[in-house]
């Protein structure tokens, strides 16, 4: 089986835009920096990285026949929100687990973002104390068995739609898409900085790029994935895992090095969706130099990264650097105790 052997049903408007940041690049004085916007690809509820994912499972979901589309995340979960969205779309229901995951204190943080968003889509929500872990959780396996009892037929969705068989196919395009836009640009983006928590982003990104190096003659490229989870060993785990498992699907035709696997931790801070100072630096900066929103609890994150990486030169400064903006932005509004 090859990637282009997979279903694949469209949720977005085509491929997701690139385009330089010249201000930033400028600023910081090293490698050249560009974006591709997963945040503004997609009509369904301002998109993300899991309409992209989901684009693989949606075939799935219809072929089983199910009428709920049943998946967990954090009270701001992106995750759960875009679920939401692609159920409405394919005229199914949503029942959205949505666990403590951030000790956040912000008084409205319940109300209002992505939670407010997936309430206006008509998703059942149902908030649950348990806290923070990307691991399959007992509060999503009650939820499934709920709709059962109901007579209905749940589809699961793990969170982040990530230890799923089809979920790290998504961003396996994403690699593909990004070849064929250089073709176009003129350039090679020899640097990706992406986002990980519960992994299938930079893992599809892992097994895509593997592809076209074994497969379609391209030239290697380093994949630099920053940790947001603060639960470090767990997240490379994950993406070693889904990695594999996406390269063997789409026949990549040879193990995956550990060194094709990096997950880099200094950005997350001590928890899970608590910004630090490096992150609200990088909004500030990134808002500020390019007009370019970022979330304190994951974008944020990467970018901090990829400013430390570029201004001390592990990024060289003959590099070209493609961010995966991945969306996120809807959380914010939980945010406004800290930007004000
Ligand atoms: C998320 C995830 P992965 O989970 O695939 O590693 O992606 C990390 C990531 N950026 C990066 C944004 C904006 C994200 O939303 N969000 C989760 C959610 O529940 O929203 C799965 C955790």
């Amino acid at each position: 089986m090859t990637l282009a052997d997979f279903p694949r049903h469209p949720l977005t408007f085509g491929p997701s835009p690139i385009h330089p940041l010249n201000r930033l690049s400028d600023h910081l004085g090293g490698a050249r920096i560009w974006a591709k916007r997963e945040d503004v690809s997609s009509g369904l509820a301002f998109g993300g990285n899991k309409v992209r994912k989901l684009e693989y499972l949606v075939p799935d979901i219809l072929a089983s026949g199910a009428d709920t589309l049943v998946s967990i995340g954090g009270v701001q979960s992106n995750h759960t929100r875009q679920v939401a969205a692609v159920a409405a779309h394919l005229g199914l229901a949503a029942v959205l687990v949505q666990e403590n995951w951030v000790n956040w204190p912000d008084a409205v943080n319940d109300r209002v973002g992505n939670i407010l968003l997936s309430r206006l889509m008509g998703a059942d929500v149902r908030l649950s104390p348990a806290g923070f872990g990307i691991g399959i959780k007992d509060s999503w396996r009650e939820a499934i068995a709920d709709v059962e009892a109901a007579g209905g037929t749940p589809y699961a969705i793990p969170a982040g739609a990530s230890d799923h068989p089809l979920g790290g196919l998504g961003f396996a395009n994403w690699a593909h898409e990004v070849r064929a836009q250089e073709e176009q640009l003129g350039v090679f983006f020899d640097t990706v900085v992406v986002c990980t928590v519960t992994g299938s982003t930079h893992a599809g990104m892992i097994a895509g790029f593997a592809d076209l190096q074994e497969n379609f003659g391209d030239r290697p490229r380093r994949v630099l994935g920053i940790d947001a989870s603060a639960t470090l060993d767990e997240t490379r785990a994950q993406v070693a895992r889904i990695a594999r498992r996406t390269a063997e699907m789409i026949g990549v035709g040879r193990d995956l090095r550990d060194d094709e696997i990096t997950v880099l931790e200094g950005w997350a801070g001590d928890e899970y969706g608590i910004p630090v100072a490096s992150t609200d630096e990088a909004i500030h900066l990134i808002g500020r130099l390019e007009g370019v929103i970022l979330d304190p609890v994951y974008e944020g994150k990467s970018m901090a990264g990829l400013i430390d990486l570029v201004s001390t030169g592990e990024i060289p400064s003959d590099a070209n650097v493609l961010f995966a903006h991945l969306g996120g932005q809807p959380a914010i509004n939980a945010y406004s105790g800290r930007y004000h």
